[in-house]
């Protein structure tokens, strides 16, 4: 499938004059340096791009489906973020700016976020926390997130950031998978003009887990709290009390810095682990080549510390790289549809990192509201979460970029810790819609049922046929499902779990997930936690829960339910039924409908036709009553009575 001429983005001239890779011809270099061998590839970005307190020997060892990098190596991912800058100016360099929601305003240098970084560290030694330990990080979008995860870092605590729009109950879940013994969290946070009440989550939570020593707790709104005595601590007087001076802990490359929970297909999220040296070089190689980074940029990244988005390219990737990261708060609307407009020409953002969902609402919303802003010293823009549509894509080059600034769609996932497909933007010419090519180091190939390569233009799923050092090392405790999920379908390659393919120019189109995971703005649900939490509803037997194509949140999740004994379909219990799933498991999980039938799709073996169910919600209209429903299941199991979903309906 070969694309119109009109389709094609070549790099700006001067972009490409300026940029650190600056044609196509020096980025096949690069690609075929790597290729040739991956290893002495990696291994000099790691040496080059970290600071080493003893270096490594062994590259690699591959015993699939587990890989260590960078083996007898010790480094500290603070100590990379933070000291490395403070020997030279970048001492006194903006690397943390921050707004607030409420318009509020803090900028920490990085000696600054140094010396709070070391505070808190030497806090949570004083209370016995050591490398190895688990600590929860609950707390919104203010510096304080950072310097949690860099406290932690610093003293080799691994670390687990929950979304804080997520509910006491997913929070308990993931204290409970991670025994975790520590947690940071604040007071409130902000959304929307309302407070959010994180603190009381977290005591919600922890009535079902014991095994949580310390929380530590910032006054961020200075909202009423409950603090329970001997566990509770205010941050405040925790780090007044500290030294300011705390060494970086000299940690085995592979030490896992961080646990990141994020959505499988069954009703229990994974804990994606991620190492230390590994993925900062990673991270830290793809700000240079994805991002084109300055170090007199304004580089921003608008998602949340909550996701591995915030990881990756807010916290370790910019602070990695010396770079000015702005952090806000709130949401884009809030208090007007133009916020982050007005927040790109307050602080003259260079580099503007986004998603698709995003971006669509800003289409809604008019260009009267960009068009309103100096947008003048934007050089880049990214996207990143799911596909862009390539109207969006064009929307997003000509009122924002105007038509100037190179558009990087970055394809990655919470398991590959680094963007893995992505245009290099003084070298690589744009598609709209596509991730274009894999970047250094990575072997991606389009693959059928049985892990052949299919040829260009045909769909298949997407693989990666070579380990990579940002790559995940584990379920957290779960070694069995790690290996079930990701390598078994293709042993020795990786299966993402998205669907895609390449066209003449090996370009990559990704088109999107295969399994039960779906995608509502960027953010990864599971039909099945989905279903879980709905069945835990007293007047609920059994729930299958899909997503629907949606304009402006890539997806939206429909809901089906059965009842149980006396209880009525009414619309009141609809309400309360999105009501009970965004509280069980966050906002963003509301369904956006939900529909009562007597009896769901089932194959003969029992398991939910959730396909069926997609069909139904994607193709034609579901109708209040449950005869449509019921009449095409019915004739799909005559028809095809004894054989199993994937046989009927082939596995996408
Ligand atoms: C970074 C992140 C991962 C899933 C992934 C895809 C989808 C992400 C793109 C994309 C098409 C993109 N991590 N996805 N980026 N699809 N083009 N540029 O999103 O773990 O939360 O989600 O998101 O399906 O598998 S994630």
């Amino acid at each position: 499938m070969s694309s119109a001429a009109s389709d094609v983005f070549p790099p700006p001239k001067d972009f490409a004059a300026h940029a650190a890779i600056g044609s196509r011809a020096a980025y096949d270099e690069l690609r075929q340096v790597a290729l040739a061998d991956p290893e002495a590839f990696w291994a000099a970005r790691a040496r080059a791009g970290l600071h080493w307190f003893k270096p490594f020997g062994k590259v690699l060892d591959w015993k699939p489906p587990f890989a260590q990098w960078f083996l007898g190596g010790e480094t500290n991912a603070s100590f990379n973020c933070l000291d490395r800058h403070l020997t030279g100016w970048r001492r006194n360099k903006a690397a943390i700016v921050w707004e607030g929601e409420n318009f509020e305003q803090r900028t920490l240098t990085y000696l600054e976020l140094h010396r709070r970084v070391g505070q808190l560290a030497n806090a949570l030694l004083a209370l016995g926390y050591r490398a190895g330990d688990r600590a929860i990080i609950y707390l919104p979008m203010i510096p304080e997130a950072a310097v949690a995860m860099l406290a932690c870092a610093r003293i080799g605590v691994t670390h687990s950031v929950v979304f804080a729009g997520f509910s006491s109950e997913a929070l308990r879940t993931r204290i409970e998978d991670l025994g975790a013994q520590l947690v940071l969290t604040a007071d409130y946070g902000r959304r929307r003009g309302r407070e959010v009440p994180l603190k009381k989550n977290v005591d919600e939570a922890l009535e079902h887990c014991p095994g949580v020593r310390h929380a530590v707790v910032y006054r961020h709104t200075n909202g009423p709290i409950a603090m329970r005595a001997g566990r509770d601590l205010e941050w405040a007087e925790l780090v007044a009390s500290a030294q300011p001076g705390c060494p970086a802990a000299h940690l085995p490359s592979e030490h896992p810095l961080f646990v990141l929970y994020t959505s499988g297909t069954t009703g229990k999220p994974k804990g994606v682990v991620h190492s230390t040296a590994g993925y900062l070089t990673q991270v830290l190689a793809t700000m240079e080549w994805v991002f084109d980074l300055r170090d007199e940029d304004v580089y921003w990244c608008t998602a949340d510390i909550g996701w591995v988005t915030g990881h990756s390219y807010i916290i370790y990737g910019p602070l990695a790289a010396g770079a000015t990261t702005l952090m806000y708060e709130g949401a884009p609307d809030w208090p007007r549809p133009d916020r982050f407009w007005e927040l790109i020409a307050k602080y003259r953002v260079n580099v503007f990192y986004t998603s698709p969902t995003a971006i669509r609402s800003f289409i809604r919303q008019g260009e009267a509201y960009p068009a309103g802003h100096d947008l003048s010293s934007l050089r880049l823009l990214g996207s990143v979460g799911e596909p862009i549509n390539p109207s969006a894509w064009r929307w997003y080059h000509r009122v924002i970029g105007h038509e100037r600034c190179p558009i990087v769609d970055t394809w990655w996932q919470t398991e590959t810790g680094a963007i893995l497909l992505s245009p290099v933007p003084g070298a690589v010419a744009a598609k709209p819609g596509s991730a274009t090519l894999p970047l250094p180091g990575i072997v991606a190939e389009i693959v059928d049922a049985k892990g052949e390569p299919v040829p260009d233009g045909q769909q298949g799923y997407l693989v990666l046929r070579k380990p990579w050092p940002s790559m995940l090392r584990g379920l957290y405790g779960d070694p069995e499902r790690y290996q079930e999920n990701y390598w078994s379908r293709y042993p020795g390659s990786y299966f993402t779990g998205d669907a895609a393919h390449r066209d003449a120019d090996g370009y990559y189109w990704v088109l999107g997930r295969v399994d039960d995971v779906i995608n509502i703005s960027g953010h990864r649900l599971s039909t099945m936690e989905v279903e879980s939490a709905l069945v835990r509803h007293p007047q609920v037997a059994e729930a299958a829960a899909v997503g629907r194509p949606d304009e402006l949140k890539g997806q939206s999740l429909v809901v089906f339910c059965t009842l149980k004994g006396d209880a009525a379909a009414t619309p009141e219990l609809s309400e309360e039924l999105r009501a009970w799933v965004a509280r069980e498991i966050a906002a963003f999980a509301r369904p956006e409908e939900v529909r009562m039938v007597e009896a769901l799709p089932k194959t003969r073996s029992g398991k939910i036709m959730r396909r069926l169910l997609r069909e139904l919600v994607t193709t034609r209209e579901v109708k209040g009553d449950t005869t449509t429903l019921e009449d095409y299941a019915v004739l799909l199991k005559l028809s095809v009575e004894g054989k199993d979903e994937e046989e009927i309906l082939g596995k996408n």
